[in-house]
């Protein structure tokens, strides 16, 4: 079984009025089942041929021939970037993290409206398209970055510029919200706080060791 497109957990329309539907419909639909896709080609002949967690080839992708890198990098990246961003929404979420994480968040930020402000400056200075993300670091402390394109944390300093594991994602490619918002990405990133699964962010943390 190669790498696959994830089913979402909640209806294309159930992230309204925050994220409209026919942007999920395309987002995911296309957009992701097409990293999906290409990322598969690419690995056809690798040794991670028929790996089916984008992660792990996110991972590895080090060790794969050169000319294979570029595609991996962007498409897997994809993949795995994608399926993190759907599971760490949903409909009826939002408020503040609560417990463990709500702790850790207070001590590696300050408080929770702290690490509000950074993630989304985080967000909103990423130029071009890319990816804001809180994630552990390699000693599990928690932290805020961003990615170009679909680099993340998995793919390590060297190529994403930082390192570790993805523990809530927000994709900043104008597909994701420029029907709804256009130009207007903090608004989007604000609207983003309506939707975000603490619990699902909490269990990311929690096997990351960060917790
Ligand atoms: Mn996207």
């Amino acid at each position: 079984m190669p790498l696959s497109l994830p089913d979402l957990a909640y209806a294309k329309d159930a992230l309204e009025p925050h994220i409209d539907a026919t942007t999920m419909e395309i987002h995911h639909g296309k957009h992701h089942a097409a990293y999906v896709s290409k990322a598969n080609d690419a690995l056809k002949g690798t040794p991670l041929e028929g790996e089916t967690d984008p992660w792990i080839v996110c991972k590895k992708m080090g060790d794969l021939p050169a000319d294979k890198q570029t595609a991996v990098r962007n498409n897997a990246g994809g993949a795995a970037n994608h399926a993190l961003f759907w599971s760490v929404m949903g409909p009826d979420k939002g408020g503040a993290p609560s417990g463990s994480l709500a702790g850790a968040i207070d001590k590696a930020f300050g408080s929770f409206d702290a690490f509000k402000e950074q993630f989304a400056t985080a967000a909103a200075t990423r130029f071009g398209s890319g990816w804001a993300w809180l994630y552990a670091d390699p000693s599990g402390k928690l932290a805020i970055g961003s990615t170009a394109n679909q680099d993340n944390p998995a793919m390590g300093k060297q190529v994403a510029g930082i390192e570790g594991t993805a523990l809530l994602g927000l994709d900043v490619w104008e597909h994701a919200y420029y029907l709804k918002y256009q130009n207007k990405r903090p608004d989007y990133v604000n609207a983003f706080w309506n939707v975000v699964n603490w619990d699902a962010v909490a269990s990311n943390a929690k096997a990351a060791g960060a917790l």
